[in-house]
């Protein structure tokens, strides 16, 4: 097995340098964790302190931090920046969909157009507690949007800027928003006109609750304004007010929804509170990605999920980091797109998807090798397993051998990192996120609930009490909450995820636990297989599902994504099925293997088992919903093709 110990430049300026250090913080984060929380805590700016860290009892999902106390999210990400004279300073480096567009704009800056902003709101009659959903693309506008709402003390509910009309209003109706923002068209990758505005228009006309639509113009392309309804950001904060003062918001005010879906039915609104999370997520920005003042650190993430909310918003600008913000994507002009912007803004910290990771990889070290990448000194990964391939390409192409690879696993429900490497203290293996943060306790129970001692155990990861920003509720839907989340093993918050703790004690996430398939009894995790198959120097990616076997039970199907330029050969099927029964045995060989351009993946990355195992199960006539995947042209060539 391998294994990656941080150098010692590294070690000698982290934060935590040494695992005795490490475990010294976590010992104590779990002892005395109202302690622990409540010197963490120290990073923000109360107006008033609470009266106690935390209340709690899982057995009716009943969560609150720092009660009593009072801040606002916004004051913490900019004021106090300004107040404490780094108004100077840059908070955010946008870099546009083409090269030729970028900005910075300092912490002043930020201030003056947040106030501007969330006085535009005002006017359009959004109050305190009142929700504002965002449907943007990435552009600054989205940023400042999130952060007027919080100063207002506005619920912002921001629904990713490629959701379909349809998803755009069940999302505002779940919620009622008062106000929607959004802009005329976007411009992404090699498309130039995304009808944002239009797609607005169609959803609106099903959302009784939306009394006005902000709309940023971005591209300048005509857009139809209802005048009675549509209001131009750009003359709306031509006469705004400059100051607005921040709203003084309870820790646990709601600051914000973001949808996630669901195994089955609607998307439940996932909802964070503000004082728990601003601790949270400040707190893991400065450990995890051990931040230190003036550098330049870029999360390649969209705001549209969870990950821009922690690691692009909040937690770096609670930090003052220096955030950079791209609307683009990585293929475009070209494969180099990440190097060229990492060379031109010097970037050091650097935290991406394994799902870009293996796109780019697929076009070869050329790419990367045309920039120079010399200013990264940490790496990190986020939203599903890395297999062994990607992380050392990241490594040795990206890091140059000398950059900790952060994999931190966690979850929207979470708020932020749970379980990660800290780059000054971690001796890395290639696939697993390591160990918990600071203050989190996870667990690994068996389908009983039985817990799971010692270690070279494998089961469902449980966290047997909650960090300062887990989720408070579903909103609207409090059972909804307990149902998902703490009834499955009682007194437990359960992942969802499947895990293996090694011999180390590190944890290896291997899944969602419904991508467990069952072949003549074995349990099978789909991760595991694909793993295996990836270990195929032609392979780019497989996704691997189980279809009904009269015998087995169940069988397995492979989807198979090849490296650019390299062909199927008459031997391709026959390798990769060797190369599973060796790695895992012969009831885990894929029955079938059906070759694709694609996998069907939602906008995040996420690849959508529940489609390939309709098609492998040949249940072609109802997939369920397609709506959501980042291109559902790739369906209809699997179903096409398949075996
Ligand atoms: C942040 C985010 C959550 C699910 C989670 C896992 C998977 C995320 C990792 C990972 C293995 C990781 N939020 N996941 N990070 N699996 N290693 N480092 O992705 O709500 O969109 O997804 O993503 O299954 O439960 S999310």
């Amino acid at each position: 097995m391998k294994s990656f110990k941080p150098n010692k430049k590294i070690k000698d300026n982290a934060y935590v340098g040494s695992i005795e250090k490490y475990n010294e913080i976590y010992d104590y984060s779990i002892k005395n964790p109202e302690g622990f929380w409540a010197e963490q805590a120290e990073r923000i700016t109360w107006f008033k302190k609470w009266n106690k860290v935390w209340n709690w009892d899982f057995d009716k999902a009943d969560i609150s931090w720092y009660e009593g106390a009072e801040l606002n999210a916004c004051y913490n990400c900019v004021d106090r920046h300004v107040d404490n004279g780094y108004g100077n300073e840059i908070a955010l480096i946008w870099e546009g969909n083409d090269s030729s567009e970028s900005k910075k704009l300092s912490y002043n800056n930020l201030l003056t157009e947040v106030q501007l902003a969330a006085n535009s709101l005002k006017s359009l009659g959004v109050e305190k507690g009142d929700r504002v959903c965002i449907y943007m693309q990435m552009i600054p506008e989205l940023t400042i949007a999130l952060l007027a709402c919080a100063r207002i003390g506005a619920v912002h509910s921001v629904v990713f800027g490629a959701f379909s009309p349809d998803s755009l209003e069940s999302r505002i109706n779940d919620s009622e928003c008062k106000v929607l923002v959004t802009q005329d068209t976007g411009v992404r990758g090699t498309k130039n006109d995304i009808p944002m505005k239009a797609n607005a228009d169609k959803a609106v006309k099903n959302t009784p609750s939306i009394e006005k639509i902000l709309v940023v113009k971005r591209t300048g392309s005509p857009v139809e304004m209802e005048p009675s309804r549509d209001v131009w950001w750009h003359e709306a904060i031509a006469s705004a007010d400059s100051t607005c003062e921040p709203e003084i918001m309870n820790a646990e005010d709601p600051l914000f929804i973001l949808y996630t879906s669901g195994s089955t039915g609607k998307p439940k609104g996932v909802m964070h509170t503000t004082g728990g999370y601003m601790v949270y997520t400040s707190t893991t920005h400065h450990y995890i990605f051990d931040y230190k003042p003036g550098e330049i650190y870029w999360c390649t993430a969209d705001i549209g999920w969870i990950t821009g909310h922690s690691y692009i918003v909040y937690g770096p600008m609670a930090n003052r980091a220096v955030t950079v913000m791209f609307e683009g994507v990585p293929n475009y002009p070209d494969y180099g797109r990440f190097w060229e912007i990492v060379e031109k803004h010097k970037v050091n910290i650097f935290y991406t998807a394994p799902t870009a990771l293996r796109a780019l990889m697929k076009e070869g070290d050329d790419w990367p090798k045309k920039y120079n990448l010399e200013s990264l000194r940490l790496l990190g990964t986020v939203g599903e397993p890395i297999k062994e391939p990607e992380w050392m390409w990241y490594h040795s192409i990206i890091g140059n051998q000398k950059c900790p690879i952060v994999d931190t696993w966690w979850q929207t429900e979470t708020g932020g990192i749970m379980i990660t490497p800290l780059p000054g203290v971690t001796e890395t293996k290639p696939g697993s996120a390591t160990r918990p943060f600071f203050g989190v306790l996870p667990e690994l129970v068996d389908d009983d609930g039985n817990v799971l001692e010692g270690n070279n155990v494998e089961g469902n990861l449980v966290m047997q009490r909650p960090w300062p920003s887990i989720m408070r509720t579903v909103y609207g839907d409090h059972k909804r909450f307990f149902d998902t989340y703490f009834s499955r093993f009682p007194g437990k918050y359960f992942s969802g995820d499947g895990c293996k703790r090694d011999e180390n004690g590190y944890y290896w996430i291997t899944g969602r636990v419904d991508d467990v398939i069952i072949v003549s009894g074995h349990n099978l995790g789909t991760a595991e297989i694909e793993g295996s198959i990836g270990g195929h120097p032609d392979v780019a990616e497989a996704a691997v599902v189980g279809y009904p076997h009269d015998i087995k039970g169940n069988s397995i199907y492979a989807f198979v994504t090849l490296r650019t330029g390299r062909e199927i050969t008459e031997n391709t099927r026959t390798e990769i099925a060797k190369i599973v029964r060796a790695d895992i045995g012969p009831h885990a060989t894929p029955e079938k293997i059906q070759f694709t351009e694609g996998l069907p993946k939602t906008r995040s990355g996420k690849i959508m088992r529940r489609i390939l195992r309709n098609i492998a199960s040949d249940n072609i006539d109802d997939l369920g919903d397609i709506s959501t995947l980042a291109d559902p042209s790739v369906v209809e060539s699997l179903v096409n093709n398949r075996i």
